[in-house]
């Protein structure tokens, strides 16, 4: 038990709503994490799987209306409503703290309270921060026992901590859809979640903590949180391992570009990629080891992956799938009966003889065997490809940023921008087709700038003018921005570029140009590949459609700044002047 006193008094006063019949602290030790495996396959929310071909796994099955992120039940609960901007929702906080204490007042009525206090990043460090998460459900407990650090010496550094940590209520209920709200209150540093024990919604580190409060904590602090994946990468032309942060939205890939296995070609010549993160990176401007000047440092606050299933395989991420074959927990996927593992759509070509579907039924045709938005939650350490450079406390120096999205028909395959203005732009206007990882329709081209449109915690266009001012700490030393964009359809309607193990080329002319090792085609609105440049050894591409997609089209991009700008404008903001006035000037009437 922790004896800071902010602490006692805060688990004393939920204990007094929500009245469990018992309390326990969780400390992350094997014998009590045990404890609880054996608790929740007493009580069904577990199932064990076989041993002996997944190891310590277990699989969940949710309640069916509740398997992805709710964005219309998620608030931003603070005194002025212009401070979440059009990207939020807002409410007044003491009147939601009214309602969702109603809600959850007794609620653990015969339950037992987790006290989970953890850790966002490595211990002590000046990247990190605290919280304690409270909650009933077993299953978030041992998923936030994966997912964040939970040790004794987080239960140290508490005790000098007074008040600094963030507070974090979950409470199951009866998983209601009409009673779910998931709600932050910035001033409080609090978030309080029920009647969902989804990822997104209940593990209250992840998504609520280290991307919407931190977002709000960075912009007071000067630092920014942001829905990115950090990758290493070393090629045969550098000595150094250079670093990477990509944002892309939800369901695009984050995960298998942060473990992508080079393909055979460029593996014999040397690269390698490792994984520092896959969804989220906390970045700090510091001063260079060398003393020349200001450079851009992150770590991934997380300490285990919440992947999705479908789309997991050996040809796509054969890292991703190593990381899960021991100690995972996987959620909404089928299961084998008659070897006690799990199975999902594309996972095998075979689809295996006795199966029972996400929700625990027998095969039906033309239906979902897992869920679309079907994970596993695997701890990092389990990674093949974890970089050394994960457990570094001051993190790792970027060398560039990549912003992509799913878009078929718009933006070259990659595209870098002229300057750190113009990158923030380019993070500005990223659109991406809609994904199962939220509720609602799939497919839809929605605006989602920085990837971070669920995400960010406070108006996006301070946001987007909080990132101009970190470009100017950066000067010189700012990483390069790239957009990238691997979903380009033809008129068949199938993928032009083959994606997964094949995008390190792509990675590959990136580092190129961040070293000044390749020159580039100059077009108005940012910098393609030379054809010559590009390393398209032993790929089977079509040369034509491959121009295609690397061709940086004038017109479209014309269409697509009037329509960016119109859709700020619409909500009532506006593209910073700082951009508008950007050299060549973006917005210059006469070349629209
Ligand atoms: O929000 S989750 O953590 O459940 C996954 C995602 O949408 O990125
Ligand atoms: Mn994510």
């Amino acid at each position: 038990m922790i004896k800071n006193k902010y602490v006692l008094n805060w688990v004393s006063e939920v204990k007094n709503l929500v009245e469990p019949n018992s309390v326990i602290w969780l400390d992350g030790s094997k014998k009590q994490t045990e404890e609880l495996r054996k608790d929740s396959c007493k009580s069904g929310e577990l199932i064990k799987l076989n041993e002996n071909f997944l190891p310590g796994c277990y699989l969940h099955r949710s309640n069916p209306n509740d398997v992805a992120r709710v964005e219309s039940k998620t608030f931003i609960c603070c005194e002025k409503k212009e401070d979440v901007g059009f990207t939020n929702n807002w409410h007044e906080p003491n009147a939601m703290l009214d309602k969702i204490s109603k809600i959850a007042k007794g609620s653990y009525k015969n339950r037992k309270m987790y006290v989970i206090p953890f850790s966002m990043g490595h211990v002590g460090s000046k990247f990190s921060k605290l919280g304690i998460e409270i909650t009933d459900s077993v299953y978030v407990a041992l998923n936030m026992l994966i997912m964040t650090r939970v040790n004794n010496k987080v239960y140290e550094i508490f005790e000098s901590s007074d008040n600094n940590w963030t507070k974090c209520l979950h409470c199951s209920c009866n998983c209601d859809e009409d009673n779910r709200y998931v709600c932050h209150f910035p001033e409080k540093n609090m978030v309080f979640s029920v009647n969902s024990s989804y990822g997104g919604n209940a593990l209250l580190g992840k998504k609520c903590l280290a991307l919407r409060l931190a977002s709000y904590m960075g912009k007071k602090e000067g630092w920014l949180a942001e829905h990115m994946l950090i990758l290493e990468i070393k090629t045969p032309y550098i000595d150094k391992a250079k670093y990477i942060c990509a944002a892309f939205p939800s369901g695009c890939g984050k995960t298998n570009l942060a473990m992508l296995k080079p393909g055979k070609t460029f593996e014999e010549k040397g690269y390698k990629i490792k994984c520092v993160g896959d969804d989220i990176a906390w970045l700090r401007v510091v001063s260079n080891s060398d003393s020349s000047g200001k450079i851009l440092r992150a770590i991934n606050p997380e300490n285990g992956f919440f992947g999705v299933g479908i789309g997991t395989n050996e040809k796509t991420n054969p890292n991703a799938l190593k990381t899960a074959s021991r100690d995972t927990i996987f959620t909404n996927v089928a299961y084998n009966t008659e070897n006690g593992t799990v199975w999902w759509e594309d996972l095998s070509e075979k689809i295996p003889k006795k199966i029972l579907d996400w929700k625990g039924e027998e095969f039906k045709k033309n239906s979902w065997m897992a869920h679309p938005n079907s994970r596993f939650t695997s701890p990092a350490v389990n990674c093949p490809c974890l970089s050394s450079e994960f457990e570094n406390p001051d993190g790792v120096p970027i060398s560039a940023v990549i912003f992509g999205g799913r878009r078929a028909k718009f933006t070259p395959l990659v595209l870098q921008s002229k300057n750190w203005v113009h990158g923030v732009f380019l993070g500005m206007a990223m659109s991406s087709e809609t994904t199962a990882a939220a509720s609602g329709k799939v497919g839809v081209l929605r605006h989602d700038p920085f990837g971070m449109i669920p995400f960010c915690g406070y108006n996006i266009f301070d946001y987007f003018n909080h990132w101009l001012e970190i470009g100017k700490t950066l000067n010189e030393n700012a990483p390069k921005i790239f957009n990238v964009n691997w979903f380009r359809t033809d008129d068949n309607g199938d993928f032009i570029w083959p994606g997964f193990s094949e995008n390190l080329r792509v990675l590959d002319w990136i580092i190129k140009r961040c070293e000044n090792k390749v020159s580039a085609k100059e077009t108005t609105y940012g910098f393609v590949p030379k054809i010559s440049d590009l390393n398209v050894e032993n790929l089977n591409i079509d040369e034509k459609k491959l121009i295609s997609i690397l061709e940086d089209d004038k017109i479209l991009w014309e269409k697509e700044i009037k329509e960016t700008e119109n859709f700020y404008e619409k909500n009532g903001g506006k593209i910073p002047d700082e951009i508008k006035n950007y050299s060549p000037p973006l917005f210059k009437k006469s070349q629209l």
